[in-house]
């Protein structure tokens, strides 16, 4: 067995080694212990939703029936900055389930490390593992209740290989026998392709001004907020259930999206709507909730998808483990709100970029590594899959874009862009170029601050894969014409 394979030695993960040594000497050991004797510890119950946008009625988007989450949403606290640190499956749950940047464990390119054995490195492990450790039985819930008439993905998704199962139960009705538990619920609503019962009304639902207002935009936008609601009708049922069991207070339940929604300029991108999720933390009522949670509030604290590992191993009454990145929100342990949050994209199927980002409470500052290629380099899964990205180049070819929808169709990208979220949410109005001073005086702030993080992480992504995986996979090549089909060259 090769060095790789074992996870160790090769020069990227030592020096990650010391990286983590490095995180590790700077994060105080958190004392924090068991609960005191007596005490019921919570059950957990995360419900995860793919590829999913705050595009909930709580979060206040139209056309979106969403009344159990909304429900959750008023009886538990409502984040309003969520963020994932990658804005595609395979390499966000790699980050949250582990509570550490994707880029530091080297699981950052997308379906990557699927059949070569790599492994967590040293001291990084599954939050499953941590929980079976406090006592608490896990489970990734596939089978529910005949009636449902829906059973859950069972989605993992990692970009490494795992020793041993990595839940211990697949079945709902098992988990009334096993007392804590640890459970997740994945959905696959809102996954592409869509499916639920029409609803929204096309003429009526809100079109980002970077896409073009078409017909064609419009139906497929609609169609996302209808498996939004479907997707709602089935947390329903499962909160339902929760309460017919006789394990709603005594649940914590987490509501959140693997990563933003996705549409052309979402997912896998690293703007607000590839990065930005809902997220509610919903406290049972009858276990005295940790110190600063509130139920029924907005917390518009940053928060990155990381944050839950150490946040729900306190609850459970673990210490947070040494190196992990990801920051207790909760509790007489919490740690002080972070004052970015950052993120990263690596290739994605057969598609090569590399794009960092951080944000702060009303920037946000994207630095991209491979501004040779353009936003539409060919990739066989969105054209496949997203209406728009064919659209655009069709309506691109007729010279009938507006600017901002001209940008996407550009044969390359900006190496910078900054934009004030505040007056320009829609992240359509690049500063990085701007000679105003404050604008300047940001974006050497924002830039200083990546450049850091990149450092202090030790990012893989600095190390690039060897060609040939990217290849073999079809990858594309730098100056890739946007208009051109994709497929293995
Ligand atoms: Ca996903």
């Amino acid at each position: 067995m090769d060095a790789r394979r074992r996870g160790e030695a090769s020069p990227g993960i030592a020096v990650m080694y010391r990286s983590l040594i490095f995180i590790a000497a700077a994060t105080p050991l958190v004392a924090c212990g068991s609960p005191a004797p007596g005490a019921e510890r919570p059950n957990i119950l995360w419900l995860v939703a793919e590829d999913l946008g705050p595009e909930l009625a709580c979060y206040g988007t139209g056309q979106v029936s969403t009344p159990n989450l909304d429900r959750l949403a008023a009886r538990g606290v409502r984040f309003a900055r969520a963020y994932t640190t990658a804005p595609v499956c395979s390499a966000s749950r790699s980050a949250f389930m582990t509570g550490m940047y994707q880029t530091t464990i080297g699981a950052h390119n997308h379906r990557s490390h699927r059949d070569d054995g790599y492994r967590l490195p040293g001291g990084v492990r599954l939050i499953t593992d941590r929980m079976r450790e406090a006592g608490y039985v896990t489970a990734n819930i596939r089978r529910f209740p005949a009636a449902f008439g829906f059973v859950g993905s069972g989605k993992t998704d990692w970009n490494f290989a795992t020793d041993g199962a990595p839940f211990d139960l697949d079945r709902w009705d098992d988990l009334k026998g096993h007392r804590p538990f640890f459970a997740q619920v994945n959905f696959q609503e809102t996954h592409r392709p869509f499916r639920a019962p029409g609803r929204a009304d096309p003429a009526r639902v809100a079109i980002p001004p970077y896409y073009p207002d078409h017909p064609e935009t419009r139906r497929d936008w609609a169609q996302y907020l209808d498996s939004a609601s479907e997707l709602d009708r089935k947390v329903g049922l499962v909160l339902g259930q929760l309460e017919a069991d006789g394990l709603a207070d005594t649940t914590i339940v987490v509501f959140m999206g693997d990563h933003g929604q996705a549409h052309v300029r979402g997912k896998q991108f690293c703007y607000e709507e590839g990065l930005h999720i809902p997220l509610i933390i919903a406290w049972p009522p009858g276990i005295p909730a940790p110190a600063g949670l509130r139920p029924g509030s907005v917390d518009d604290r940053l928060v990155e998808a990381i944050d839950l590992a150490p946040t729900f191993l306190a609850f459970a009454g673990r210490p947070k483990p040494e190196g992990m990145q990801g920051r207790i929100l909760f509790g007489d342990h919490a740690e002080p709100a972070r004052e970015f949050a950052f993120g990263a994209r690596d290739r994605c199927d057969e598609t090569v970029f590399r794009l960092r980002t951080v944000r702060d409470r009303r920037y946000r500052y994207i630095r991209n590594f491979t501004p040779d290629r353009p936003f539409l380099q060919p990739n066989q899964y969105k054209e496949r899959s997203y209406p728009v990205w064919n659209l655009l180049k069709e309506l691109d070819a007729k010279n009938q874009l507006t600017t901002a929808q001209k940008a996407l169709t550009a044969a390359t990208m900006p190496p910078e862009e900054l934009y004030d979220l505040e007056s320009d949410p829609h992240e359509v109005r690049n500063l990085a170029e701007s000679d105003d001073p404050d604008h300047r005086a940001v974006l050497k702030r924002l830039r200083e601050a990546l450049a850091r993080w990149i450092e202090a992480t030790d990012d893989q992504g600095r190390l690039p894969e060897p060609a040939g995986v990217a290849a073999a996979m079809g990858a594309t090549r730098p100056g890739s014409n946007p208009n051109a089909g994709s497929g293995p060259r």
